[in-house]
């Protein structure tokens, strides 16, 4: 069964793969599996049909026959256990890949975002300058920690699997920063990533819907 799931019909970031339908788009271009798209609107994001997909009025949202899910995390989980291709086959290499799919979203990408949020909503506060070099040290910890560990590595835990899928997406929306280049091999890393056919595909796929709404 054709999965559908949902994006921004016209995405704030003009195309440019920030919003969290690209790891999702991701993920099921790199199992094979073709899905339809629903674009929602921002107002009808908060109306009864979207909240009935996610109480928090958000996207991506996944249905798949009477299944529906919310949360691109639980999504991608279940992307990859019901394909062959991102997880390892291995019990263990499994749990580990599972492991960085939650260090991504609950270790790091909160902290980025709190950078993500000070630059696009804070800027005009009187305390934004004074704030923001703690908000970047707290960001700049967890990209050390993360090269110390990958090195001189392809991918987090042997080959490429979810939780790259996903440590590179949180990756790619700090990207825009610089502060990611401050570290060559996660920038190396973040590159590998994008070079990924599937990455590709799924970069191209929502760029299109921009595309296609701007009328460029
Ligand atoms: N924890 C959820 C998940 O992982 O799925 C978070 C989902 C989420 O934040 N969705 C955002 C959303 O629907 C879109 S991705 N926001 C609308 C709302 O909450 O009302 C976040 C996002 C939005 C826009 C940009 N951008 O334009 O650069 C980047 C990222």
């Amino acid at each position: 069964m054709t999965p559908t799931i949902t994006a921004f019909e016209n995405s704030p970031d003009r195309g440019r793969g920030l919003a969290r339908d690209m790891r999702v788009r991701w993920a099921l271009e790199e199992v094979g599996q073709p899905y339809d798209v629903r674009l929602v609107c921002l107002e009808a994001l908060k109306e009864p049909t979207h909240l009935a997909r996610t109480p928090f009025g958000q996207i991506p949202t996944y249905e798949e026959g009477d299944l529906t899910l919310f949360e691109s995390g639980a999504i991608i989980f279940h992307i990859a256990e019901h394909h062959p291709g991102l997880f390892p086959a291995d019990a263990n290499a499994r749990a580990r890949a599972i492991t960085w799919m939650f260090a991504a979203i609950s270790t790091l990408e909160p902290t980025f975002l709190e950078l993500e949020i000070a630059r696009l909503l804070e800027r005009n506060e009187p305390w934004y300058e004074q704030r923001l070099p703690a908000i970047q040290g707290r960001v700049r910890k967890r990209l050390s920690e993360l090269s110390n560990r990958l090195g001189a590595a392809d991918w987090l835990d042997g080959g490429f699997s979810a939780g790259d899928l996903m440590m590179i997406s949180v990756l790619f929306r700090l990207k825009v920063t610089g502060m990611v280049d401050e570290y060559p091999n996660l920038a190396a890393y973040v590159t590998r990533g994008e070079a990924r056919p599937a990455f590709r595909r799924a970069f191209a796929a929502q760029l299109a819907v921009f595309n296609a709404a701007s009328g460029t």
